[in-house]
């Protein structure tokens, strides 16, 4: 009924949908345990980190369960693993539901707050396989993590047909000025692999509603 009025007798005949009080389909895939139960009990280095959030991003493609996205949070200093995400928009039925939106709701579910960044808490990092989009740039302060490492630019992305939305071009330097390590091109071709391998399977590329 977008854009026209309703008339009171098509309100009435319309059953409203309950008013939802919880999200219980943010869920990752069932593979994942699987996956995890794979993974060595440390993560030495950037490359080590990258390699499981590419691994994430490949598993979500093979399974069809989610966009060409993965995404962990590690312990900076140790390399303690403490929680993975990878995209699940279209299983979610959830717009947000980006590899980094949950890596980062999972860690914050780990460690028992919101703030990763809380005294007592060790230095965290968030490892995508992709740099962020609009939406994850923005939650990334937020969230608390002091440092971010990236796999495929934003423009691999969008040239296989992601919109990763209107981030400021200096988007880098402006994690850096709030205290945000920020790597890029870490295993950027194995990591613009997948999205290649899920553009060629034909899988659904989702773009923001009123894109021009
Ligand atoms: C996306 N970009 C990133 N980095 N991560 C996701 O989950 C995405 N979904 N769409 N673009
Ligand atoms: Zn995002």
């Amino acid at each position: 009924m977008r854009g026209a009025a309703a008339s009171p007798t098509s309100c009435a005949m319309r059953a409203r949908p309950p008013i939802p009080l919880a999200l219980p389909s943010l869920r990752l895939p069932r593979w994942v345990p699987g996956l995890l139960r794979r993974q060595p009990a440390r993560f030495p280095g950037r490359e080590a980190r990258m390699r499981l959030a590419i691994a994430l991003a490949a598993e979500n493609v093979a399974h069809a369960s989610g966009g060409p996205f993965g995404a962990a949070v590690f312990e900076r200093a140790s390399g303690r693993l403490v929680a993975v995400g990878v995209n699940r928009v279209e299983p979610a039925g959830q717009s947000h539901a980006h590899a980094e939106m949950l890596a980062l709701a999972l860690a914050q579910r780990a460690l028992g707050g919101w703030n990763l960044a809380a005294p007592g808490l060790p230095a965290l990092e968030l490892v995508s396989s992709s740099e962020p989009c609009a939406m994850c740039f923005g939650a990334i302060p937020w969230s608390g993590v002091a440092a971010l490492v990236c796999g495929a630019r934003a423009a691999d992305a969008e040239a296989v047909g992601f919109d990763e939305g209107p981030k400021p071009a200096r988007w880098v330097a402006a994690l850096e000025a709030r205290g945000i390590a920020v790597a890029r091109d870490v295993l950027r071709a194995e990591a613009r692999a997948v999205l290649a391998a899920y553009a060629a399977a034909h899988r659904t590329i989702y773009v923001p509603a009123g894109r021009k």
